[in-house]
């Protein structure tokens, strides 16, 4: 990659009435010129802060430019473009919505709507109970998870409900069409993607109720295509995080799709019940540990008290009985994070069900005092966001493995914080995540595969590492830098000193910092959504 510029920026560029901020490393002058080299406007004192995350001196500047156009911005002899468009963020949605598509397991690709990128049908062996090696399953289809061609079902349900909630929130910032398989039938293509691994989900469940915690082999394969991966896969035992979170992903799926499939709909919700009346015979915490001999992800969950909180409050929604509304005060009432959306800590999404889907009849309880602890909560990440040089939403010390999820996800609360407030404050702070996202950072990377003007090149992902085309597969956003839990190779490369925003690597066997997710695109999805909602006003 070019050594960084100075001049950090939004790569796909700007809108013309939301907040155009930049961040660069001087303290000026900075001149704004229009494309035929004018001056628009100089900037010639800056008062940089120091960021701590990146342990640089930086100055945020915001621009108001309300002309489509391009534009050149000039700082310490560098001269860099930005353009200002009236949907500058469309086809990253769009494309990180198909990422998930590149994702399909147990079908081809085909070069209609995969191009370079297809490939035939992988993953389609049936596959054998770990703890009953004589029970083999059909069990097709789902994303392989990330980097590797893994299946896991707490992961896969929260990627699954963001799609959905983006599309039940903000349904104009997210259904285009995608050229997919399914394009065309009737449906957004964001609901057609999303099926894909509902169908897997469904398959996922064992006859008395509860869900296998994931599909996968003992190991993680070789850098290999996925068709080439054939080893066996396994059922992994069940637990109750899986069980919680698949239970609520579907009692919300069932609302979604009623209006185009029912028959489908009622399929989910019965899923959805059957794995209710196991966590209540199972009340206990059923955790899930790797068993021995496997190595592949852990997803380790320390409570199930969110996942079982989450699932009350949907299974409420999708039927409106009076158990689950109790069921889902009672786990309010023993406390619940209320801001977090991603795969260890569902809280939020129970939230975003109370708040935005049952909204005034889930009463006193789980609408208006729970309205007024979520906004509460919210606030600390529009309080990091103000101590960031960039304004990005993350304690310095929490750069861990998948920083992007934190990200995306405090982007998230501050959405729906500005939705319920009204609050300028809270929006314009989500979207300066998203200008992180897509390039405005301490590494002067967007995240994104395939978009802007440097992005991420290599990232750990196998059928990217494994075919033959030079580009990553597009539309897959990096996990970013990773200063709490670095491989030793990593720390060995980037030493001691440097700083977290910066503890990244663009090299593909660094899985710790830069490894793709779908449940890191798909919050980046709902963020996505929700901003291009905005610009087409
Ligand atoms: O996203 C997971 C991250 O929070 C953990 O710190 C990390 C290490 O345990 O694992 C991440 O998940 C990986 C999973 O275990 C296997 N598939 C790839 C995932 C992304 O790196
Ligand atoms: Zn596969």
């Amino acid at each position: 990659m070019d050594s960084p510029s100075k001049i950090r920026i939004n790569q796909l560029g700007y809108a013309p009435h939301l907040p155009q901020r930049v961040t660069v490393l001087t303290n000026g002058p900075l001149i704004l010129r229009d494309e035929h080299g004018g001056e628009i406007r100089r900037f010639d004192h800056l008062s940089p802060q120091w960021d701590e995350a990146s342990g640089e001196q930086v100055a945020a500047v915001t621009l108001h430019l309300s002309a489509p156009g391009t534009y050149f911005l000039e700082a310490a002899d560098e001269r860099r473009k930005i353009t200002v468009h009236k949907e500058p963020w469309r086809d990253v949605t769009d494309a990180l919505i198909k990422g998930l598509y590149y994702q399909r397991c147990g079908c081809a690709l085909e070069a209609i709507h995969a191009g370079a990128y297809a490939h035939p049908a992988c993953h389609t062996a049936p596959a054998v109970d770990w703890e009953d090696r004589n029970v083999r399953k059909k069990v097709i289809g789902g994303w392989h998870d990330a980097g590797d061609y893994g299946k896991y079902v707490g992961p896969g349900a929260v990627t699954v409900a963001h799609l959905l909630y983006a599309f039940m929130l903000f349904p104009s910032g997210c259904s285009d069409p995608l050229n997919i398989p399914e394009s065309g039938n009737g449906v957004p293509d964001i609901l057609n993607e999303a099926r894909y691994e509902l169908e897997w989900l469904l398959q996922m469940q064992r006859a008395d109720g509860a869900f296998h915690h994931k599909l996968t082999k003992a190991r993680f394969a070789p850098f290999i295509m996925p068709q080439e991966d054939r080893e066996t896969e396994y059922l992994m035992p069940v637990s109750s995080c899986a069980t919680g979170a698949a239970c609520a992903c579907l009692a919300l799926a069932s609302r979604v799709y009623r209006a185009f499939d029912a028959p489908f709909a009622n399929r989910m919700l019965l899923s959805a019940l059957r794995a209710w009346d196991w966590l209540g015979r199972n009340p206990a915490f059923v955790p899930f540990q790797n068993p021995e001999g496997v190595r592949t992800g852990q997803y380790g969950d320390r409570s199930d008290a969110d996942e079982r909180f989450w699932a009350a409050c949907e299974l409420f929604a999708a039927t409106g009985e009076a158990r689950f509304r109790e069921a889902a005060e009672a786990s309010y009432a023993r406390g619940q994070q209320l801001t977090q959306f991603g795969w260890a800590n569902v809280g939020g999404l129970g939230a975003l069900c109370c708040l935005f889907d049952v909204k005034e009849k889930a009463g006193d309880i789980l609408y208006a005092a729970l309205k007024k602890d979520f906004l509460e909560q919210s606030e600390a990440y529009l309080a990091l966001s103000q101590k960031s040089g960039y304004g990005t939403a993350l304690d310095p010390a929490h750069y861990v493995w998948g920083s992007i999820l934190p990200i995306m996800s405090h982007a998230m609360a501050m959405i729906l914080n500005a939705l319920i407030t009204g609050r300028e404050d809270m929006r314009d702070a989500a979207l300066l995540q998203w200008h992180y996202a897509l390039g405005m950072n301490a590494l002067d990377t967007c995240f994104v595969t395939g978009f802007g003007e440097k992005s991420v090149l290599h990232p750990h992902h196998r059928p990217s590492g494994a075919d033959d085309v030079e580009a990553p597969v597009p539309g897959l956003i990096s996990g970013g830098p990773n200063k709490r839990f670095p491989y030793p190779a990593t720390k060995e490369k980037l030493g001691e000193d440097t700083p977290p925003a910066k503890y990244f690597l663009d090299e593909t066997p660094s899985a710790d910092t830069n490894e793709i997710a779908i449940y890191w695109n798909s919050p980046a999805i709902f963020v996505g959504a929700y901003l291009n909602s905005l610009t087409l006003k």
